[in-house]
């Protein structure tokens, strides 16, 4: 079976954008590969953090993602800081990805402007990131469109390493959903849904309530004109509802445009909400149930940090060794 590796950030409150892009997909791959997913707790030091608040929203990404319907009986469902084999590639890495290629991160660019200091660990986060995915032999990373270039970055240090070194990672690829790669604000069309970015009114949050979750669906910002059109250009907010309604009916962007094709912006709104309403819900109910039981999510969770450290382990050594570093005992990559 095909490996698959994904992360999220315990940044903020999950939202309708992770959802789609990543986290409902991971449910579906749990069955068809072999899969592992992490919340990725020293990615989220790369931005100013608050211990306490660290700690509680590490436990509620890992609770929300059993609610979405992971499951540690079908994947590999861990904390990135319990496997620390992911800050010791990183280290190797850091030789072989370069000064320019990092510099020319869009998420660098745009989480690094207007900050009056911008840490090392912002610049080095897409290493980080390589580590994670290159550590498990993965073949598949299931991201949304923000992390296309990320991944592609992850493709060219492992076929560097590879030809310098020899072969020692499986180069993987990026996979993404049909409709919903790109979930946009609601109240700003032109930017991506997100968790740190504050925009209360246009995030839709996984645990909203269903009538706030309504409300704000139907206080999205639409275009001029009337005309349901798929037109991301000139009709940003009117396209956003459509592949919304594309990716959580899993129909195509075209037949979401038939149905409501010469109706107003209203029955559209109308259809969006029902439809995140009912996808969401279940995933707030199952939520209640298992965050009264944080002592079990601890208990799943070491067994899942066991489990990735002994997938990582080997790896990591099989890079160290092929990198030349001395084997404890004497061994090394010509022995
Ligand atoms: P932050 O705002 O803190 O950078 P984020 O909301 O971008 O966080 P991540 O934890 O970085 O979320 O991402 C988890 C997954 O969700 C990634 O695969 C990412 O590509 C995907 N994702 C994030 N935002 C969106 C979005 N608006 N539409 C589709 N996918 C998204
Ligand atoms: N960089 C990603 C989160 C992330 C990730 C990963 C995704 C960290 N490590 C490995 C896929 C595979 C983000 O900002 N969304």
């Amino acid at each position: 079976m095909p490996r698959v590796f994904s992360g999220i950030k315990p940044t903020g409150d999950m939202h309708l954008g992770n959802y789609i892009g990543a986290v409902s997909r991971w449910v579906e791959d749990q069955d068809r590969h072999d899969a592992l997913f992490c919340v990725v707790d020293l990615h989220a030091l790369t931005v100013p953090w608050n211990p306490a608040e660290l700690t509680a929203r590490t436990r509620e990404v890992a609770t929300l993602l059993m609610a979405a319907g992971l499951d540690p009986d079908r994947c590999t469902l861990f904390v990135q800081s319990h496997v620390p084999e992911h800050s010791i590639l990183t280290w190797l890495l850091n030789n072989l990805a370069t000064y320019g290629e990092l510099h020319r991160m869009t998420q660098f660019k745009d989480k690094s402007k207007g900050q009056e200091s911008v840490s090392v660990g912002l610049f080095d986060y897409p290493v980080l990131m390589a580590s994670d995915i290159l550590l498990y032999d993965t073949d598949e990373v299931p991201v949304g469109d923000d992390q296309r270039q990320h991944v592609e970055l992850t493709r060219d240090i492992a076929q560097r390493f590879n030809h310098r070194f020899g072969d020692t990672f499986v180069v993987p690829k990026a996979t993404f959903p049909p409709a919903g790669a790109r979930i946009m604000d609601l109240q700003n069309p032109t930017a991506k849904m997100s968790k740190s970015d504050v925009s209360p009114e246009g995030t839709v949050l996984v645990l909203d309530d269903p009538k706030v979750v309504a409300k704000k669906i139907k206080r999205a910002v639409t275009d001029s004109g009337s005309e349901a059109r798929y037109d991301p250009e000139t009709k940003p907010g009117v396209s956003n509802l459509l592949e919304l309604h594309a990716a959580l009916t899993g129909g195509t962007i075209a037949a979401s445009e038939r149905e409501f094709a010469g109706l107003q912006y209203g029955a559209l709104k109308t259809a969006v909400a029902e439809v995140t309403v009912e996808a969401l819900r279940p995933v707030r109910e199952r939520y209640a149930e298992l965050a009264a039981d944080p002592a079990e999510l601890d208990r799943l969770l070491a067994i899942g940090a066991e489990k990735a450290r002994s997938m990582a382990a080997p790896v990591l050594e099989r890079a160290y060794r092929h990198a030349g570093l001395l084997m404890p005992g004497g061994a090394s990559a010509t022995t």
